[in-house]
């Protein structure tokens, strides 16, 4: 038995913030017994194994700066604990495979690894520290895009390739970006970017923008046919670019101090039904219709399907989506 702790994180990216501990003799660990026992895992700039488990003896968890071992774990124990809150309390799903049982966070992969990722095998997340070692890619969004690649793998388990690949991948940003608006979080506040936080690029850009895909300089706005031939991270685009239509609607908004402006491939408008009903289409279309080769044309048949059953169709959300992804160049 390990007794629940609320500890303090002092996280690189989303201020001071509650963390989910144990206590375990004199000391604590940074093990969430309220959600799955999700544990962090110091790898030491490893890439093996499972690490060192974050034992420490006061439940004070990093100082906000990247040069302290505990910060980079502070953020990941914090992303994996709103996304488990997200998929539990918005989504009724109780945790990535939905039977309770959590998966484990590692942080510091490698030396200046930029990257984070998912793996099935070791049901568990892995974060590197970033270039220079500076900005480990353990911001909110990022997290809970990386743990929804599991949900998306025990649920429809769409092909990582080709156009399924792109809707897998778009589904990892679009509850990245619903997990992190869900959060409210003060410091890291809730917009339609993926990796803002985490200056991937060196010039404080984000690495993915879902009102307008192509300001990357790589993603597609609008599906096309051949679209599955190009890489899985630009392929996303147009299905991130059909969540921001069917949340906030075409044109011109400014939401907690950024401005989208999000096209529409035919110029016809599209009115926004709002991220709470959007996000529900989708997961109920990931998890009760969308197959393992689901192309684009069928996540329209599927987002429809989801719609009709939430909200009828005849309602404004079902034609919304209809709208949306005429939008982005997906019809009848
Ligand atoms: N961070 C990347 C992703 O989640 C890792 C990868 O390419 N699989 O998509
Ligand atoms: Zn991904
Ligand atoms: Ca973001």
């Amino acid at each position: 038995y390990q007794a629940i702790h609320n500890g303090t994180g002092n996280t690189m990216y989303s201020g001071t913030v509650t963390l989910g501990t144990a206590q375990s003799g004199s000391s604590y660990t940074l093990t969430d017994t309220a959600r799955g026992n999700h544990k962090t895992y110091n790898l030491n700039r490893g890439t093996s194994g499972t690490g060192t488990l974050f034992t420490g003896p006061d439940d004070v968890w990093g100082n906000g700066s990247a040069s302290n071992a505990e910060t980079a774990a502070a953020d990941a124990h914090y992303g994996a604990a709103l996304t488990w809150d997200y998929y539990k309390n918005v989504q009724g799903r109780s945790g990535i495979r939905g039977d309770g049982v959590g998966a484990y966070s590692r942080v510091h992969y490698g030396n200046n690894y930029v990257n984070a990722f998912w793996s099935d095998s070791c049901f568990c997340m892995t974060y590197g520290d970033g270039s220079g070692n500076a900005n480990p890619l353990t911001s909110i969004d990022v997290a809970a895009h990386e743990m929804t690649h599991g949900v998306t793998s025990h649920t429809a388990g769409l092909v990582y390739s080709g156009e399924s690949g792109g809707l897998n991948e778009a589904t990892s940003d679009i509850f990245g970006a619903a997990v992190e608006f869900h959060a409210n979080n003060a410091s890291d506040v809730g917009d339609y970017l993926i990796g803002e936080e985490i200056d991937i690029n060196g010039d404080g850009t984000p690495l993915r923008y879902m009102d307008k895909p192509s300001k990357d300089g790589a993603s597609k706005d609008y599906w096309y046919a051949g679209i599955g031939n190009v890489d899985v991270h630009y392929s996303s685009g147009p299905a991130n670019h059909f969540f921001y239509l069917l949340s906030e609607g075409s044109g011109t908004k400014t939401i907690n101090g950024v401005t989208y402006d999000s096209p529409t491939s035919d110029g016809l408008p599209v009115t926004g039904i709002g991220r709470e009903k959007a996000a529900k289409i989708w997961f109920r279309a990931l998890t009760t219709k969308f197959t393992s080769t689901t192309n684009y044309a069928g996540a329209r048949t599927g987002t429809l399907a989801a719609a009709g059953e939430l909200y009828g169709t005849d309602s404004t959300e079902y034609k919304a989506v209809q709208d949306a992804w005429a939008g982005i160049n997906v019809g009848a």
